[in-house]
């Protein structure tokens, strides 16, 4: 295995992980040596994790048309480091599930719409699909972690589903359900994680252009780790609002509490907007790490994304709206 030194810039992966469970872990492991084996080491994160003997599968191809839009305005992070560096925690708390995940049963798939919407339904994932407008879009995304890629994906607006469920006029918050299937996802069994993984949004949020749903990357159906089949891409906030796998589609009224909210509400709030201005308690989130070159760039405020989003956040001076 390749050994390398810590530069400078790169915190200790315990204090960068979403993870005030590491502490927690760690207690409930009773030995450093466990809790030290679950973190990543940045050679585990390359294809080699796959294992010489076993490459991934090879992905169908799912191309669509460019949206000149969103061109990401930076170089692309190459198709192995975005496919093999995750967050997918059903697979385990390490960046390094990628073959774990390959076991995820993404056919077929339905999406349950649910809660306050005209005819709550489930909604086969093929069938959906002939309804929306599949394009491809070029988005930054930014980790809580302090990483970041750039990423083509291949989806359709969050805005044509939201159609599709005409939510009733007293909808106002989304609820997203990820996939918690415990027979293939050994993370599951982490009884002090709060399964199944679920995010939201508001009905403002959610049919503003930039919110995303993206079945494919880099010109493929989106692999098991990135979250196939269908997974939810908001570019202006920190990725964990960016639920994979995802089941279920619930409109409500009242606003929901996520899964890393639960765990720790003061270091993963609601709203969860990128801005380098506002720490997160235990690391700074000026400066993001590229995933593929490891160059450290500066971070933009909504993800550089303002002139779409920043106009949703004008009436809400009083939210927590960035950590
Ligand atoms: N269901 C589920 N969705 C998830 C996560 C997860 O652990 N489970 N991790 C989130 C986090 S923290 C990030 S940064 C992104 C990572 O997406 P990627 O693996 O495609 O880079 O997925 C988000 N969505
Ligand atoms: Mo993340």
């Amino acid at each position: 295995m390749l050994i390398r030194s810590r530069r400078g810039w790169e915190i200790p992966e315990t204090q960068v992980t979403p993870e005030a469970i590491v502490t927690r872990r760690r207690a409930l492991l009773g030995t450093a040596g466990l809790a030290a084996a679950t973190i990543a080491t940045p050679a585990q994160a390359g294809w080699g994790l796959f294992g010489g003997s076993a490459p991934p599968p090879p992905r169908k191809p799912l191309v669509a048309p460019a949206n000149p839009a969103y061109q990401g305005g930076r170089p692309l992070t190459p198709e192995a480091d975005a496919t093999s560096y995750n967050n997918f925690y059903e697979f385990g708390g390490s960046k390094s599930v990628a073959r774990a995940a390959q076991a995820l049963p993404a056919e077929p798939w339905t999406i349950e719409l649910a809660g306050l919407v005209a005819r709550p339904r489930k909604l086969a994932l093929e069938d959906l699909l002939k309804q929306v407008s599949l394009q491809e879009r070029v988005y930054r995304h930014r980790c809580v972690e302090a990483w970041a890629m750039t990423v083509p994906w291949v989806g359709f607006p969050l805005a044509e589903l939201v159609k599709l469920a005409e939510p009733r006029p007293e909808a106002q918050y989304l609820v997203f359900t990820s996939l918690a299937d415990p027979a293939t996802m050994p993370g599951l069994r982490q009884s002090w994680y709060p399964w199944p993984y679920t995010e939201g949004c508001t009905l403002a949020e959610a049919t503003n252009d930039l919110a995303f749903l993206a079945v494919g990357m880099y010109g493929k159906v989106i692999p098991p780790q990135n979250g196939a089949p269908v997974r939810l891409t908001l570019p202006w906030k920190y990725g964990f609002k960016s639920a994979k796998s995802i089941v279920r589609v619930e409109f409500t009224t009242r606003r929901p509490v996520s899964f890393w909210e639960r765990l720790q509400d003061s270091e993963y709030g609601f709203w969860a907007n990128v801005n380098p201005d506002v720490a997160h308690p235990r690391w700074s989130q000026a400066r993001e790490r590229l995933l593929g070159t490891d160059e450290m760039v500066p971070t933009r405020i909504w993800n550089g994304y303002g002139e779409f989003v920043a106009g949703l956040y004008t009436n809400l001076e009083n939210e927590r709206l960035f950590v």
